[in-house]
């Protein structure tokens, strides 16, 4: 690992922070799985389908083969002979969980945005492109999957120039597809590079079949043509008929990658072990460092017309976003942390200044999936995780407490749909409770609300699967039995004609005990009454949509402050109704507590109506 464990200065240059955004199934995590492996990071590699990949590590993912859970892992690969660390975040791909992805592009610099090569660009791969497209992060493309039958490098490539607004440049084309993929032509230095193994280790540099020669030869002019097309220096000397070098058309497509104006295809298969390592090349050849996006802004937390720039340097004051939350089972609450100024150290304090409020840097790490290192610093431009922040948020920003800045907040789709859940003991009720807060407090899309007329807990999530996964892992996770069904419709009471109540309370408790009468009219509300009441200036009406209530009692025999309270009442039993509601159209007597003496008889008359939901 290159800069990770160590304290020295990061070297942005050599730097990548990226993340692997796709359709589900379309090979994010096979592919991440080759990267990890080739990188050294692992020594074997587990397959998704076994239930053993590295970033699908929570148990919901490793049964279900699916993502759920954005995973951050660290890296490092060399390219002419300089080491450069790479973060990688391997994303989900099910709908469900696209708040993953949205978070995660908010602080990745580059995508590797993964095709099906037999499917080509699938419904989620647009949603994705689109969310890149509104955070500008510059992508690659991976065709992947050439060695399912079916497969079609040129069908993929069409489906991503159609339907995707986008800019595709081939920079490489395969040798076969299906069974028959034999390798990848690098159109660069027009070599066919082969497997001698089947785990893709020894890598092979040879001649151009001559059963490929004219397509690749096809292929690398329309790669040059549209490399110059996307660049303005390149156009110019084009047309100035001058000679154009390979390393011109290299440093060309990475600008015009970095500028969001092209996106270089790769294709392979990483099942097969098939192209990873030439994808590892171009994440560093065309995906920017931190030094080649724009600078941070954001704005003062005193005064939010004043704009906040900050450069990706050590130097800068601090500003770092918080991304993620993250319910580790082992070391507890783990913040992702996206550093973009200054230097986050262990042991200091700093300000979130999205609440205004200290926190203090305990435990910095580094992450691996599910495993982490302890490290002292978290550099500008890098990624890592924080311990034990208690206080902050996903999205907040912590900066330096004599230099605070807010950058934009994360924002995430709002939850569709709803199950309730029904804790079986009241240990699970209290258990339930604090897990529900924990999973919220992780998940921005999940929301935990109680009916209040039914008194159901309910959940709200993405979809179906979103829910499922949230109650195997409360189950699992945090040891909460619960049943869960649909939310009760929760059916409202209306009075259906006029009714005269007559209650009495009394109370010997010795001394001059306690005695109340209470007499009311009820009247369902027409629309016209609604409409003709008017405006009371003694006060003696009160009215809103559903309900009108009238003081009749005359002559101040009973004092004023207690009519309120009476009418709190009934508008308070109002919410519940009489018949399935849990609360009486007579409130309990504490309001009504008076010393039998005051009470003469009182002529209250009140109507209401309580619309069916
Ligand atoms: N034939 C073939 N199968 C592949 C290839 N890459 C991935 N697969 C298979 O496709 C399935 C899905 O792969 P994943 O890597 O889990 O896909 P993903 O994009 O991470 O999926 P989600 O994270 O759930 O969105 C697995 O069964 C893989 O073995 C490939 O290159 N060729
Ligand atoms: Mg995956």
């Amino acid at each position: 690992m290159a800069k990770g464990s160590a304290n020295e200065k990061l070297d942005l240059r050599y730097l990548r922070n990226i993340g692997i955004i796709a359709h589900i199934d379309a090979g994010k995590t096979t592919t991440t799985e080759r990267i990890l492996y080739y990188t050294g990071m692992i020594h074997k590699i587990g397959e998704v389908h076994e239930g053993a990949a590295t970033t699908d590590w929570m148990a919901q993912e490793k049964e279900r083969g699916i993502t759920i859970t954005a995973a951050a892992i660290t890296s490092s690969w060399t390219r002419h002979d300089q080491a450069y660390t790479i973060n990688l975040i391997d994303t989900p791909g099910h709908v469900d969980f696209t708040a993953e992805v949205q978070r995660s592009l908010r602080v990745l610099d580059g995508g590797v945005v993964v095709f099906d090569g037999v499917a080509g660009v699938e419904p989620q791969s647009e949603t994705v492109w689109r969310q890149a497209n509104e955070y500008k992060v510059p992508r690659i493309c991976f065709i992947n999957k050439l060695d399912r039958t079916g497969a079609s490098f040129e069908r993929s490539l069409d489906s991503i120039r159609k339907r995707l607004t986008s800019n595709p440049i081939p920079i490489q084309y395969p040798y076969g597809d299906g069974d028959a993929f034999k390798g990848i032509v690098d159109l660069f230095s027009m070599e066919l590079v082969t497997y001698g193994n089947d785990l893709g280790t020894d890598i092979k540099r040879v001649e151009i079949p001559a059963d490929l020669r004219e397509e690749a030869e096809e292929a690398r002019q329309q790669m040059m043509d549209a490399i110059i097309e996307a660049d303005e220096a390149l156009t110019e000397k084009f047309l100035m008929e001058e000679e154009i070098s390979d390393e011109e058309l290299h440093a060309a497509l990475r600008r015009a990658t970095i500028a969001n104006k092209a996106q270089p295809i790769l294709c392979g298969s990483a099942l097969k072990n098939k192209g990873v390592q030439m994808l590892l090349d171009a994440v560093i050849d065309f995906l920017p460092s931190p030094l080649d996006i724009p600078s941070v802004t954001g704005t003062d937390p005193n005064d939010e017309e004043v704009l906040l720039e900050r450069q990706p340097s050590d130097e800068e004051p601090l500003s770092a976003l918080v991304f993620k939350i993250a319910t580790d089972p082992f070391v507890g609450r783990l913040a992702f942390i996206r550093v973009y100024s200054g230097v986050l150290r262990t042991g200091s304090t700093v300000t979130n200044s999205t609440q205004g409020k200290r926190e203090r840097i305990g435990r910095l790490v580094r992450m691996f999936a599910d495993k982490r290192e302890d490290i002292e610093e978290i550099h500008a431009g890098d990624i890592a995780a924080a311990l034990s922040l208690k206080n902050t948020f996903t999205g907040e920003t912590l900066s330096a407490p004599d230099k605070p800045i807010v950058l934009e907040k994360i924002s995430f789709p709002v939850p569709v749909i709803e199950i309730a859940i029904e804790p079986q003991s009241n240990a699970d009720r209290d258990k339930m409770a604090d897990a529900l807060h924990k999973l919220a407090e992780e998940d921005p899309t999940f929301q935990v609300k109680t009916d209040e007329e039914t008194g159901q807990t309910l959940l709200k999530g993405m979809g179906e699967l979103h829910l499922e996964v949230l109650v195997d892992r409360l189950r699992r996770e945090f040891k909460v039995d619960a049943n869960v069904g649909k939310p009760r419709v929760s059916y409202r009471e209306a009075i259906t004609k006029s009714v005269r109540i007559d209650t009495t309370f009394k109370r010997q408790t010795g001394g001059s005990g306690q005695y109340a009468r209470v007499v009311m009219e009820f009247e369902p509300i027409t629309e016209s009454d609604l409409e003709g009441a008017e405006e009371s200036s003694d006060r003696k009406i009160f009215r809103d949509e559903q309900f009108i209530f009238e003081d009749q009692i005359r002559g101040g025999t009973i004092p004023k402050e207690w009519i309120k309270p009476t009418m709190m009442g009934v508008m308070d039993a109002m919410k519940g109704g009489v018949l399935a509601g849990t609360r009486w159209l007579v409130c309990g007597p504490s309001w009504l507590t008076v010393p039998s003496t005051t009470w003469t008889r009182p002529k209250w008359r009140s109507a209401l109506r309580v619309r069916c939901a």
